[in-house]
């Protein structure tokens, strides 16, 4: 077979080839054919299966073509003036292939560019009902739902688990169009008005000079940015708190922070605050671990979280409100509800479950999904609207703007994963990258051309969105134009005071240790100095240790800062037990290990939800068994227990039992594996430790497992 340049002749080419070139390259024959080339499957608000609309099919038949449909016969070979010549510029294949690929990226988001993803439903309870009129929180209403998880600061190619707030994006596709909750799982936010918003992400990201350091907190600007505005005090100490290095996506609380507002079918509103709860609890991982993830395995996180989905460990979460009365003063127990950087303890307004969100699909492609979904705090539904929370405010701004920027024109709503399920009928026209062929003459209201249609649901019946009509700024000040803020935005550090305050003595350690490292990375001595001084109006004992560690003097408490009831609510070590789903736990073996004993201790912990990987001296099979990891590849910080079936003196197992042992986590070592206790350094007798025969031990792991970590270990 020769190729199409085979006919192509140059004046003055050589006559022929050298011999040695005698034989173009072939073309490849066409795959084969996708199973199945339908949208992916979704459910409707009903529940009933369906398919993605017709258009987010992106290939079609069996044969390759360009853009244009055009078949194709060679895709591997460029036009050339000969089969040694230039390549030619009528290549119009390869310029076509080319010139898309060099646009293939868009630019990332300048916050919570690195994220994941997955589907799922949303199931209403009705215990809402009293408060909204949202039809998705109406009794056994069904909603189809995508959820984006995201770190903040970090590049798209950054680590998953670097310390830092997580996003915990929310798009609900009801049948009253689309709701978007853009939360975190942290419950208050760095500053309070949004115009502050790109000076803490200026602060936060690497330093401009270098661009280092990476998805980092750990360094000068920061802090000097949070030590200046210390009303980012708060949302600071729970970054500094494990939370801000959580085990899991599926293991993370949500908020929607800002208090929004709810109105009933009569009209009547009520102020909430929104909440998501994980049903696997909220959990995190070591700093030392989230430390060696960062190198072994970046994408723990978005790995976790597909992984469970398709193995079936599908993640759910409960919704809750904070019911709060819509008083004139919008305080309650006098915190005030517009200021984003408090919440309001679950010990004064307890958090009522609405509904159950359960993410059961993965995207089937990270780009047309993950990355092109675009949420915007303003997409509302009737029931639920905002408050004046001048962060939320500008909020409202920044997303549709943003998104114009990064999607490349105002129709990015006509995106498959952005497309509202509900109906649209809207009058915008044209534009970059539109793909809707609108029909009629008349977008403009109201119109005697196309019947009169759209028509506003004054006319035409029905719910609608409507605005509440509220008082504006307050008494004092609804009258005046100002950039002033209501004095009770002053109170910076009470609610500090009262996080560190609630946290076991093992949590407030962490928080601790965090300080300490995220200042020792500080160059500027007096950024140190002035973030001892806002420790020091938080907590004396807080205070004192990190100064030490960082050997400066402790400063005294320059405030008089309100002493504070404790909420046991904030903690997130408790004597609660959680599900094993989607744990993962090492057996290490050997070649003498017997596989019947191996299956056993497989069975018991797929029977409790856990997934085990099977640790042996090398990969493949052994005997009958399969095995998932070599000691080569196996690594601690991806099991959150092991079971030890066999006495393995290898370096690198001896190594993961200590850094497994470090990191609070169960070891169970059966039989003669006991001896490896003393090559670990592992007292027997240390919490956490079981030893015995196989189904024993795995019990004796599968016991410790819900509750997450032996806490014991660690000295307070
Ligand atoms: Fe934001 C993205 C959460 C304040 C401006 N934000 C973004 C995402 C989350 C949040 C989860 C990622 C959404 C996704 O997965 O696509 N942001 C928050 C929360 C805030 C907050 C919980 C405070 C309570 N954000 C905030 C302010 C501004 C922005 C005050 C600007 C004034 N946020 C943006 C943005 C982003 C964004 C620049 C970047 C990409 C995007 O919107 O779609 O517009």
């Amino acid at each position: 077979m020769t190729s199409d340049a085979d006919s192509i002749k140059i004046p003055g080419a050589p006559a022929s080839e050298p011999p040695s070139f005698d034989e173009p390259s072939e073309a490849r024959g066409p795959l084969p054919s996708k199973p199945d080339q339908s949208g992916p499957a979704t459910f409707t608000p009903t529940g009933v299966a369906t398919t993605a609309p017709q258009d987010a099919v992106a290939q079609q038949g069996e044969r390759l073509t360009t853009a244009q449909g055009l078949p194709l016969r060679d895709t591997d070979h460029s036009l050339k003036a000969g089969r040694r010549g230039p390549v030619l510029l009528q290549d119009h294949h390869l310029r076509e292939k080319i010139t898309h690929f060099d646009h293939e990226r868009i630019p990332e988001r300048v916050v919570h560019a690195r994220g994941a993803a997955a589907h799922g439903r949303f199931e209403a309870n009705g215990e809402a009902e009293p408060y909204t009129r949202a039809a998705f929180l109406k009794a056994g209403a069904v909603t189809e739902t995508f959820v984006r998880f995201s770190t903040v600061l970090g590049s798209r190619g950054s680590a998953d688990t670097v310390r830092d707030t997580r996003g915990f994006a929310t798009k609900f596709y009801t049948s009253e169009g689309v709701y978007d909750l853009v939360g975190n799982n942290i419950p208050v936010f760095f500053i309070q008005d949004a115009i502050k918003f790109p000076d803490i992400i200026h602060a936060g990201k690497p330093h401009p000079d270098r661009e280092i350091p990476q998805a980092q907190s750990a360094h000068d600007t920061f802090w000097d940015f949070v030590s200046l505005h210390t009303e980012a005090q708060h949302h600071t100490i729970w970054n500094m708190s494990d939370r801000g290095i959580p085990r899991s996506y599926r293991m993370m609380q949500g908020f929607g922070i800002h208090t929004f507002r709810l109105v009933n079918e009569e009209g009547a509103t009520t102020l909430v605050k929104f909440h998501w709860r994980p049903r696997l609890g909220t959990h995190a991982v070591t700093w030392e671990e989230a430390q060696l993830i960062a190198g072994k395995d970046p994408d723990f996180h978005r790995r976790d979280l597909a992984d469970a989905i398709e193995a079936g460990a599908h993640p759910q979460w409960d919704f809750g409100i904070q019911v709060l009365p819509d008083t004139e003063d919008q305080t309650f127990h006098g915190i005030d509800l517009l200021d984003p950087t408090k919440i309001v303890p679950e010990e004064l307004a307890p958090v009522r479950i609405v509904g159950t969100m359960t993410l059961d699909r993965n995207p089937s492609n990270y780009f047309a999904e993950t990355e092109q979904v675009a949420f915007h705090p303003g997409h509302l539904v009737p029931g639920i609207d905002v408050t004046s929370d001048p962060l939320l405010q500008g909020r409202l701004f920044s997303y549709l703007d943003t998104q114009i920027s990064r999607l490349g024109g105002p129709n990015f709503a006509q995106l498959p994963i952005n497309r509202p399920h509900a109906e649209i009928n809207d009058m915008l026209r044209d534009g970059m990258h539109q793909t809707a062929v609108h029909s009629g003459v008349a977008p403009y209201h109201p119109n005697s051309l196309d019947g009169g249609c759209p028509f506003p649901a004054m006319v035409a019946g029905g719910d609608a969105f409507v605005d509440v009509p509220q008082p504006i700024g307050g008494e004092a000040t609804g009258d005046i134009v100002t950039r002033e803020q209501p004095a009770s935005f002053d109170d910076h550090f009470s609610q500090a005071r009262l996080f560190y305050r609630s946290l076991m003595p093992v949590e407030q350690l962490h928080i601790r240790q965090a300080y300490a490292f995220e200042l020792g990375k500080v160059y500027e001595q007096a950024i140190k100095e002035r973030q001892l001084q806002c420790l020091a109006n938080i907590d004396g004992e807080l205070c004192a240790f990190v100064a030490d560690q960082l050997g400066l003097p402790v400063p005294a408490a320059s405030e008089e800062v309100p002493e504070v009831e404790p909420s046991p609510a904030l903690r997130m070590v408790t004597a609660e037990r959680w599900p094993a789903d989607g744990r993962q736990v090492g057996i290490i073996v050997d070649d003498e290990t017997d596989a019947a004993a191996v299956a056993s201790v497989q069975e018991a912990l797929h029977a409790a939800g856990a997934t085990p990987l099977v640790i042996a001296p090398h990969g493949g099979k052994l005997g009958e068994l399969t095995v998932q990891r070599s000691f080569h590849t196996a690594t601690s910080v991806e099991l959150d227990a092991v079971v030890v079936l066999a006495p393995v003196v290898d370096p690198r197992v001896l190594e993961l039992l200590r850094e497994a042992f470090r990191h609070d986590k169960a070891i169970g070592f059966a039989g003669d594996a006991a001896a490896l206790l003393a090559d670990a350094a592992i007292a027997p007798t240390a919490p956490g430790i079981v030893t015995g025969e196989p189904a024993a031990v795995t019990a004796g792991v599968l016991e410790l497992l819900p509750s997450h970590r032996v806490w014991e270990r660690e000295e307070v």
